[in-house]
């Protein structure tokens, strides 16, 4: 567990989670428990899109959502958290972009740039995809006009009300 680290600005961070392996919805919840209890304060979520597969085709469709925290994390331990929830879930990275239980990417952190090895914020490939920019768009379009990014919707398909995923999230303890 990553402790808070107070000396940082409180930010606001857009993540991104994906799964195509098993019980989709439950790992897309279990997977923001574990941020939520791991420093991510929650703000806001997306609704659950169903999507077709970008990048290695050949595998089933995904569930897709957008969350949104604030956290004083720093970003690598932001990455950390999110590469816990990851293995939590027993990701198992044999394919690049291939078939996974959860995938937790970071979209956004406040303002910043971040170009690092292991790091790079925005995302790379945030502004070609619409399983990001969909849900994205839905929450907040002023922060798509904000960072230049198109609205893309094409082959994404919403199956669960963000109402919803918020009353699931309630239900699991993840949300008062
Ligand atoms: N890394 C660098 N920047 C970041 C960032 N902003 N957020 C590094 C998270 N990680 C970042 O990622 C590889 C490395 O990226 C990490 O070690 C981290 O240091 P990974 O999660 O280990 O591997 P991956 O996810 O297989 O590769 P990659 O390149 O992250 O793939 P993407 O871009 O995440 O794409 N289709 C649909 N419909 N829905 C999806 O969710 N996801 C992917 C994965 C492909 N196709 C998809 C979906
Ligand atoms: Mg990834």
């Amino acid at each position: 567990m990553i402790k808070r680290t107070d000396e940082n600005p409180l930010q606001t961070v857009w993540l991104s989670l994906g799964s195509n392996l098993g019980d989709r919805l439950q790992n897309l919840i279990r997977g923001m428990g574990i941020l939520l209890t791991g420093g991510l304060m929650f703000e806001d979520c997306s609704g659950i899109y169903e999507t077709d597969p970008v990048g290695f085709l050949e595998q089933p469709p995904f569930y897709n959502l957008v969350l949104k925290v604030r956290t004083t994390l720093p970003p690598h331990e932001i990455l950390v958290l999110c590469q816990q929830a990851e293995k939590a879930l027993r990701r198992e990275r044999a394919l690049r972009w291939g078939p996974r239980t959860l995938d937790v990417d970071i979209l956004l952190i406040g303002d910043r740039r971040l170009s690092e090895a292991d790091l790079e914020v925005p995302h790379p490939r945030m502004k070609e995809r619409a399983f990001v920019l969909g849900p994205l768009e839905d929450m907040d379009p002023a922060i798509l006009k904000k960072w230049g990014f198109p609205p893309r919707r094409a082959g994404i398909d919403l199956k669960i009300p963000a109402s919803d995923v918020r009353i699931l999230l309630q239900q699991n303890g993840w949300l008062s």
